[in-house]
């Protein structure tokens, strides 16, 4: 497939020498430049010539969403203003939004780090490659479409939403990258069919699919109902946006563009680092921004990090999927649940859709969960028992996994709200 840069392939060695560069120029960078970090190293007693290397990054403080919240909008940047050229804000997903700026250099390195992402997943200037992610203050719209146009593809902004044009644009204008979250994705090819067209015979090869977690199961319902590589990108706008990581052709973890981010995993508790293998909270270091360069963000997301080469040749280190942001955990009846597990069960399932929503409700004062999933056309007219038959599959498939005893209900076709940037996977009904 080739690569984009050579920093792809570095040796580990190579590596560590160019992040711990990185490293102490950012440290000094922010602790002149954004009193936060400086009180804060003050308060642990530590100062910028402690950090000699990246071996020393577990010294640092770690910075969090309330940070940048309590600092908004700009107080953590570390550039004056007349440096910023560009201003992002997180979709808000949980949330008040925090703001994020960028220099120039930001951007173009950003744009870099994209058009990288996408020469894995095989796109050339050659391709068309139509940004179905929204455009505005979210990351995702502008960030695929500059890294697209520096790889030299031809991008076509439609952003999100307006499902007929997109369906319409793929087959006019031939377009054979579609970038967008995989829900969006499953609703434009659902789309397709309800219109006579066949998913499958447009020029579409790859989808570029991110913003929300999703799962194995869902990316092989995505490739066979659009006849698409589906290939999975990962970000956060505090770190930058999308192109943080990236799959490979191998499909077997995220390479973490770690030239530019470096990762850890916590535990989110203890705080404590955990080895490869270990699942916990991902943490980041921006070791190249400018005007926003986080210490040791805590994401919230969860993943590990996996040890180990990869057959593609990078050296990057790679990420596992993310399982779920612990903001959407659920805590039910003493049991931790995220959306992607109910996702993986239900996807396996040949009688339903691959759309559902959980709802949360507080009984009694017991926390209760339902999962509401579709039928697949056609159940409904059977017998109630063949419903009742796969709710009561489910619902043993469910216990199963996670020990809980959870309700399903089959509900009709097409009436699970679709999604066009970001699902909504979640209802809670619990007053706060
Ligand atoms: P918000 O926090 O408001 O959603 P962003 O738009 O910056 O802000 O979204 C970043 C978050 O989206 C990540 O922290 C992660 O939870 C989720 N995300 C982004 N890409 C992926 C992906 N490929 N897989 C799973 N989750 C993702
Ligand atoms: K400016
Ligand atoms: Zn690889």
């Amino acid at each position: 497939m080739g690569y984009w840069q050579k920093e792809e392939t570095m040796s580990l060695d190579e590596k560590k020498v160019l992040q711990g560069e990185r490293l102490i120029q950012t440290v000094e960078s922010v602790y002149k430049n954004v009193p936060f970090y400086k009180k804060k190293m003050q308060d642990m007693g530590i100062e910028p010539g402690d950090i000699k290397s990246i071996d020393d990054l577990s010294k640092l403080p770690f910075t969090t969403k309330q940070d940048l919240r309590d600092n908004y909008p700009y107080g953590l940047f570390a550039v004056p203003m007349e440096e910023v050229v560009r201003i992002h804000a997180s979709s808000g997903t949980t949330g008040r939004p925090t703001v994020v700026g960028y220099t120039k250099n930001d951007i173009d390195m950003w744009a870099d780090m994209v058009a990288r992402c996408f020469t894995a997943y095989g796109v050339t200037k050659k391709d068309i490659v139509q940004v179905a992610y929204g455009y505005g203050l979210f990351t995702g719209g502008l960030g695929a479409h500059y890294g697209g146009e520096h790889l030299g593809a031809t991008v076509v902004p439609i952003s999100g939403g307006n499902t007929k044009k997109q369906i319409q644009l793929i087959e006019e204008f031939g377009s054979t990258v579609l970038a967008c979250t995989p829900s969006y994705a499953l609703y434009i090819g659902e789309s397709m069919r309800n219109m006579g067209i066949d998913p499958r015979s447009t020029n579409l090869r790859v989808g570029i699919f991110g913003a929300e977690p999703w799962t194995e199961e869902m990316r092989a319902e995505i490739e066979d109902l659009l006849g698409i590589q589906a290939m999975n990108i990962y970000g956060l706008s505090e770190i930058m946006g999308p192109g943080v990581a990236f799959d490979c052709e191998e499909k077997n973890g995220l390479h973490v563009n770690e030239d530019h981010f470096v990762p850890e995993i916590i535990h989110p508790d203890t705080l404590e680092g955990q080895p490869y293998g270990k699942e916990g909270e991902l943490v980041f270091t921006c070791v190249t921004k400018e005007a926003l360069p986080l210490l040791r963000y805590r994401t919230r997301d969860l993943t590990s990090l996996q040890g180990g080469t990869c057959s593609c040749g990078r050296t990057l280190v790679r990420m596992g999927r993310i399982t779920g942001r612990s903001d959407d955990m659920l805590i039910i009846r003493g049991v931790n649940v995220f959306p992607s597990q109910i996702e993986s069960v239900i996807l396996k399932v040949a009688e339903v859709a691959p759309h559902y929503v959980l709802i949360v409700e507080r009984i009694n004062n017991l926390d209760t969960l339902e999962v509401w999933v579709e039928a697949k056309e056609g159940l409904f007219t059977d017998a109630i028992k063949s419903l009742e038959k796969v709710e009561k599959h489910i619902t043993s498939e469910l216990f199963s996994l996670l020990g809980l005893h959870v309700k399903v209900k089959l509900v009709e076709p097409k009436t699970i709200e679709r999604s066009e940037g970001k699902a909504k996977r979640i209802i809670d009904k619990r007053k706060k």
